[in-house]
């Protein structure tokens, strides 16, 4: 049984709600076995089976009809609803470490289901909130894990520990925990190995890092397309070591992660974020309802519109920065960042018919920021607030005040006027997408 039955199951249950001409008892009770059959054919326990059956066929008969809605609509609704309350409820929670204190999460969880990519992303994720972090490499047993994750840690900025010819795992992540703990950072991640002889040797290997450095919460890193595997690895850690919380990889692809309900079931730990690509910036956090929504196929227009309201609100303030003409050097360097970390959007809006991006902003390098940055170091506040007073004479004393060329000036001034009238463009066409999209 994999998990694409699991959800072309309960997608089927739905479908045939949906179609039934009335919604009588007979119909709910036919819902109710379908769902419950989908349910425990992917493992998800039997109790809770039941008691989700039970408590869905109770509010479909016995609710009062609100004013408006058709039984098979509260139908729907309350089976969407249980699940997500499965699923721990309402809304995307995001993590609160405390500032300043010591937050150490150790990921754990089988070869290949991205725990290298996703501590990465993790520690992009928190970079990004303002933490200082530390990335540990405690695979000692595939060789080429050290420099995976230390090339991860160079790409995000973020400081790495390994050893690379340590064999003992437990002690690579005491060695790591105690060099972050003293320069003061305040989450350290700590990658582990997945593949060993014998997977009873890693499961006490995973006990012995835990017991050793004893993390503030022990991520599993579940694979979206494991089907009901998940459910299993997810047991066979939890017994040796306390699960906390659960990374759902690869739901980018056409997976559409059901497995995942019943680790979550059988191990009570919550999913808190989830992997939609194999870039550092493609972590999003679990949100239940666009999960099951997904998993019922009926998400899809649901996560578009979320990533519209999150484009609308990054560039809310470039509207206002544009539409009162103040939109300076100083701005550029500010909106370029954005462009940069709004990569997977970028991808998204090029998915849209008509929406092409010019490519000449996204591939903007790093180097030519720095470069740009150097430039409007050299210019008068004058010059950055008003970039149309820069003549030849101007240009000459920035290029040579920045150690640079006159041609380099001009880049940057071609493309302060290409990003003016590019941004510009952008926030057009997504008030106009966005008008589409809203309810
Ligand atoms: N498409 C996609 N690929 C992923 C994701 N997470 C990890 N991968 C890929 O899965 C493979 C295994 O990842 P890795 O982090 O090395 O797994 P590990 O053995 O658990 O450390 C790599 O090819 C990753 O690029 C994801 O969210 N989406
Ligand atoms: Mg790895």
């Amino acid at each position: 049984m994999v998990l694409e039955n699991l959800a072309s199951s309960l997608n089927n249950a739905i479908k045939k709600v949906l179609r039934a001409p009335i919604v009588d008892e007979k119909i709910v009770k036919e819902l109710i076995r379908d769902i419950q059959r989908a349910l425990i054919q992917a493992d998800v326990n039997i109790k809770l089976v039941l008691e989700l059956s039970k408590n869905v066929e109770k509010k479909i008969l016995e609710a009062e009809l609100p004013p408006g809605i058709t039984r098979r609509e509260l139908a729907i609704k309350v089976v969407y609803d249980e699940l997500v309350s499965l699923l721990g409820g309402e809304k995307a929670e995001a993590p609160k470490y405390e500032r300043g204190k010591l937050t150490i999460i150790l990921l754990i969880g089988v070869q290949g289901s991205g725990k290298t990519t996703s501590a990465s992303k993790l520690a992009w994720y928190f970079k990004n909130q303002g933490y200082s972090v530390g990335l540990v490499c405690a695979d000692n047993f595939r060789a080429g894990a050290y420099d995976q994750l230390k090339q991860l840690a160079e790409k995000i900025g973020v400081p790495f520990y390994g050893e690379r010819d340590e064999k003992d795992a437990v002690k690579i992540s005491i060695n790591g925990v105690n060099k972050f703990k003293e320069n003061k950072i305040e989450i350290i991640i700590v990658d582990t190995a997945g593949r060993h002889k014998r997977e009873q040797e890693l499961l006490e290997e995973m006990k012995k890092i835990a017991d050793a450095i004893k993390p503030t919460e022990i991520m599993l890193v579940l694979d979206a397309t494991m089907g009901q595997q998940s459910a299993q690895q997810a047991e066979a850690f939890n017994k040796v070591t306390n699960i906390g919380t659960i990374f759902l990889t690869k739901l980018d692809g056409t997976a559409k992660g059901g497995g995942a309900i019943s680790a979550v079931a059988s191990t009570g730990a919550r999913i808190r974020f989830v992997g939609v690509g194999e870039e550092p910036d493609e972590i999003e956090l679990f949100n239940p309802r666009r999960f099951v929504g997904r998993l019922l196929g009926m998400g899809d227009i649901e996560s578009l519109i979320e990533k519209f309201k999150s484009i609308e609100k990054a560039e809310k303030e470039a509207m206002s920065t544009i539409a009162s003409g103040k939109f300076t050097l100083k701005d550029l360097y500010v909106q370029l960042q954005t462009i940069k970390k709004m990569g997977p959007i970028g991808k998204l809006l090029q998915s849209i018919p008509g929406m092409s991006i010019s490519n000449e902003m996204m591939n903007i390098t790093e180097e030519k920021m720095k470069k740009w940055m150097v430039i409007m170091q050299s210019m008068t506040e004058e010059e950055l607030l008003n970039p149309d007073i820069i003549d030849g004479s101007r240009m000459k004393r920035i290029a040579r005040g920045s150690g640079t060329t006159i041609k380099d000036v001009r880049e940057l001034l071609d493309n302060y006027r290409m990003s003016k009238k590019y941004i510009k463009q952008l926030i057009k066409k997504q008030k106009g997408l966005y008008k589409l999209f809203k309810k």
